[in-house]
């Protein structure tokens, strides 16, 4: 008989295998009705982001723009439905360009129905202050990892004014996804020698790894070993063997987390489409819809009801928002209780905080 743990243990990895499969076909759903967009890679690369988010992430969805918010950055800026699927299911708040909270959903399931329509919250690709939880705008391979050296900088910096002894007010983390484009792009590198410089050791980077792009496989264009490549920049540099193993992507983490003298690479190998009986490991799937048999055949794949469109069982948000949700509103209750500790001892510098 199993012990109570164990039901747990087997509860969890259910609710977080439903959470995976929700993200992917929320995903496939949305490029459909759209009949335009990339579907491959949030199918492929759910199960890190939900990883990611779900057990690592400190980041309120209740308050998306605390100033010591972990930040996410979707460099494939063209996965975009990966990012608008787990924004809807963590149930983060949306907030308004100048940046007063206010409080409904950043993405709702009628915004993801939209996605890639005129004036959607969900646009191809993401957008600064435009949709709530978007870090940064990308689209442009390579601008998003760039990006994302210099937020990790700015916490050095900021880290370096504002941080007093017993107040590690600033300390946040910087996670960029990426993909084979990314890897090609001259700015990329640039950016990764100067991290790899300054020993950004706030900065891990997940290199989706597909070997898939637009026109096929990375053969046609590129050859570069990016382990040898990152350590050569002074990197740390660990992989994951496959996307769908969360132990694997939640060590990988880890090690990111417990490296103290440089950044981290992450190198994911993963399946674009995964699932997709024809269209796995293709370009094709990189930016077309899968085409209405192809996604019935992969939602009988994951066990999903072949018909359902935009479905979100039951107790999925709820799930996301007890992990997450619950995770970073404790993180942010406790940062806030410091900065006005913070606030009573240095107020000149606690009124220079900016979000
Ligand atoms: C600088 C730049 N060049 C070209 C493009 C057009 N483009 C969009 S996605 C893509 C291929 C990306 O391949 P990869 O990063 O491997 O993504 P995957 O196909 O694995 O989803 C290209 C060339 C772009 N967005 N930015
Ligand atoms: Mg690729």
């Amino acid at each position: 008989m199993l012990t109570t743990n164990e039901t747990k243990a087997i509860n969890h990895s259910h609710s977080d295998q439903l959470a995976i499969n929700t993200i992917r076909t929320l995903s496939m759903d949305a490029v459909q009705a759209a009949n335009s967009g990339h579907p491959g890679t949030p199918m492929a690369m759910a199960p890190v982001v939900y990883c990611l988010w779900q057990k690592f992430l400190r980041f309120d969805p209740a308050d998306p723009i605390l100033a010591n918010r972990d930040r996410f950055v979707l460099s494939i800026g063209h996965a975009s439905m990966l990012m608008y699927s787990m924004l809807h299911l963590t149930g983060v708040k949306a907030v308004n360009p100048i940046y007063e909270t206010l409080g409904e959903l950043a993405i709702t399931l009628d915004d993801i129905k939209t996605f890639r329509q005129l004036d959607s919250k969900c646009p191809g690709h993401p957008e600064y202050r435009w949709t709530s939880g978007v870090e940064t705008t990308t689209g442009p391979l390579g601008q998003g990892v760039a990006v994302s050296v210099g937020m990790a900088i700015a916490d050095r910096w900021m880290g370096s004014y504002f941080n007093r002894p017993g107040f590690e007010l600033i300390d946040y983390n910087v996670y960029a996804l990426c993909g084979d484009g990314d890897m090609m792009e001259g700015v990329s590198n640039g950016a990764a020698s100067l991290a790899g410089h300054l020993k950004l050791s706030n900065l891990c980077w997940i290199y989706d790894s597909n070997r898939i792009t637009i026109e096929g496989h990375t053969e046609l264009a590129f050859s570069d070993d990016a382990a040898t490549h990152f350590i050569g920049y002074g990197w740390n540099v660990t992989r994951v063997g496959d996307a769908n193993d969360l132990g694997m992507v939640a060590r990988a983490l880890q090690t990111f987390q417990n490296t103290s003298d440089r950044p981290t690479l992450i190198i994911v190998d993963s399946h674009i489409a995964y699932g997709a009986p024809n269209k796995q490991d293709t370009s094709v799937a990189h930016g077309e819809p899968l085409g209405e048999d192809e996604s019935r055949a992969t939602k009988r794949n994951y066990h999903w009801p072949e018909d359902a469109k935009f479905l979100v069982p039951e107790g999925v948000r709820e799930h996301c928002q007890a992990g997450l949700g619950q995770r970073g509103g404790e993180l942010r209750n406790a940062w806030m209780t410091k900065f006005n500790e913070y606030r009573a001892q240095y107020p000149q510098l606690a009124d220079r905080r900016s979000a």
